[in-house]
């Protein structure tokens, strides 16, 4: 089979084809460049065994720690190493369908990772961040991360103060506070791709489903992966807003009274302590 034929079977499967597309969506946003960025997707045993045997492993991997609150759950990731720009025209190369061992030591492959590929350099974060969505939202399935532009050009001119910042994105778009009522975490400047990165963005998700990663770029989490994409976007958006406001005399906003009644209208609760009252 051709490249060009394997790639159009396996975009038959929905899973894949969702995963193909985001990624690709992202590149073309400009979210990430090189192998910038990556994405986990929580399956259902039943939704995999519609197109995979599942006692057909084909290696495994270890992760860099157990993972037993996991355990036989099912994922499609994002490889190590790859470009999201490649990912449409080769998903087996660039993506792979993992379960984790019933004891958690060990990660199944069960489809795509091709020439000994190993899954995303941030998968502790994501495993983590999976684990703590999960506790606080049983419907809870995507975490994907990338290098939002304007997310990341804010983090060096604005305060990152958690409220502050929250507060900030709410005001840049009317449905901001509709979006995201709950905030948004951030945590220190991290290196990137240790365990310790993992547990701080984990951490950070028991509360919120948007975690910054200062000079670096954003996680976001849903129940779909339009609602973690479409989380990333609004996020971006209000930051994009704030980049071209920011060093201009300001003559109207929205004021405190709008982001009441907003909240009342949609039925949101903002985060206590963002709003003066
Ligand atoms: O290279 O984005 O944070 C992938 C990343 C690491
Ligand atoms: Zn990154």
């Amino acid at each position: 089979m051709s490249t060009i034929e394997k790639a159009a079977k396996a975009l038959e499967i929905p899973f894949i084809r969702e995963m193909s597309e985001i990624t690709q969506h992202m590149w073309r946003n400009g979210w990430d460049e090189r192998n910038g960025g990556n994405v986990s997707y929580l399956l259902d045993e039943q939704e995999v065994a519609q197109y995979f045997d599942l006692n057909a492993v084909l290696r495994w991997i270890e992760p860099a720690f157990p993972v037993s609150e996991l355990a036989g759950r099912y994922f499609i990731v994002t490889g190590s190493g790859k470009y999201f720009k490649n990912v449409l025209d080769d998903p087996a190369g660039n993506l792979g369908l993992v379960r984790i061992s019933q004891d958690g030591t060990r990660i199944e492959l069960l489809w795509g990772l091709e020439n000994e590929a190993k899954p995303t350099s941030e998968l502790a974060s994501h495993f983590m961040s999976h684990i703590e969505r999960l506790k606080v939202d049983p419907n809870h399935r995507v975490v994907i991360h990338n290098h939002a532009t304007h997310v990341l050009a804010m983090t060096f001119i604005h305060d990152l103060d958690e409220a502050k910042f929250t507060r900030t994105l709410w005001e840049m778009c009317t449905e901001c506070i509709v979006v995201f009522p709950d905030g948004i975490g951030i945590i220190p400047w991290m290196v990137p791709g240790s365990s310790e990165i993992g547990r701080a963005t984990a951490e950070k998700m028991r509360e919120y489903h948007a975690v910054i990663w200062p000079q670096h770029g954003i996680f976001g989490t849903g129940t779909s992966m339009d609602e973690a994409f479409g989380l990333i976007e609004t996020i971006e958006k209000a930051a994009q807003i704030y980049m071209l406001v920011a060093h201009h005399e300001i003559k109207q906003r929205i004021t405190e009274q709008q982001l009441i009644d907003l909240a009342a209208a949609f039925g949101v609760t903002p985060r206590p302590g963002i709003l003066s009252r």
